[in-house]
């Protein structure tokens, strides 16, 4: 596995953000390639013909380009398995699993840019599609925290970081830019753990080469 790893991705991006922890994590070299979502450069041309659903980010790997973030997560886990992502018993990585997708399938989506953006085309104002996405954020967390609630930390799954990490820590930073309740004791008390961690902080969006101050 020689040629580089090659990242689609945009400072902002939670679903990037998941992707440039797993490489931080696994101590891999990468670059970035990025996207300026705001200006819609994921529907150019050329970014649609690496990948057709114009979202970020996307993995160029051995010939040829990874798409969807835990499915990239899960790649690099297999071929690069420590440390590892997810628990070796199948029960804990279905839990775990489950967790990563209670956010990234079921949260994420409904709450992401192209989804505002045509809440906003069909005539709702600003304050009511903040408010949509605040509400989806706040049930889809209270949600999350109570799947862990039996579980000790620091990190969601124990002491161990996990896929699930991963996940929640971009969406509680999106949480709090958009201004959703997020006093989620102990979804914070992981954020916090995992922000003082180098593969969470180094790879957070205002480190990014392409992050912008003031937006
Ligand atoms: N399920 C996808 C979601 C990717 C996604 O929604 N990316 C966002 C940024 S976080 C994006 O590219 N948005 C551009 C748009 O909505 O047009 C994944 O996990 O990779």
């Amino acid at each position: 596995m020689t040629d580089p790893l090659v990242l689609h991705t945009y400072w902002r991006s939670s679903a990037s953000w998941r992707v440039r922890i797993a490489l931080s994590f696994k101590g891999l070299d990468w670059y970035g390639v990025f996207h300026h979502l705001r200006k819609s450069e994921q529907s150019l041309p050329g970014y649609l013909s690496l990948n057709p659903q114009g979202l970020v980010p996307a993995l160029e790997t051995s010939g040829t380009v990874l798409t969807q973030s835990l499915a990239i997560c899960e790649y690099l886990d297999e071929i690069w398995p420590l440390p590892p992502l997810l628990p070796a018993d199948p029960l804990a990585r279905a839990h775990v699993r489950a967790f990563a997708q209670a956010i990234a399938c079921d949260i994420h989506p409904v709450q992401n840019l192209r989804v505002l953006r045509m809440l906003r085309a069909r005539g709702l104002d600003q304050a009511a599609v903040d408010g949509w996405a605040r509400e989806v954020i706040e049930t889809g967390l209270a949600a999350c925290a109570r799947l862990i609630e039996n579980i000790e930390g620091p990190f969601c799954f124990g002491h161990a970081v996990t896929l699930a990490d991963l996940v929640l820590v971009p969406q509680m930073a999106n949480a709090r830019r958009l201004g959703a309740r997020i006093d989620f004791g102990r979804l914070e008390a992981i954020e916090t753990a995992c922000m003082g961690l180098p593969a969470f902080n180094q790879s957070a969006p205002d480190r990014q080469p392409d992050a912008e101050t003031g937006v």
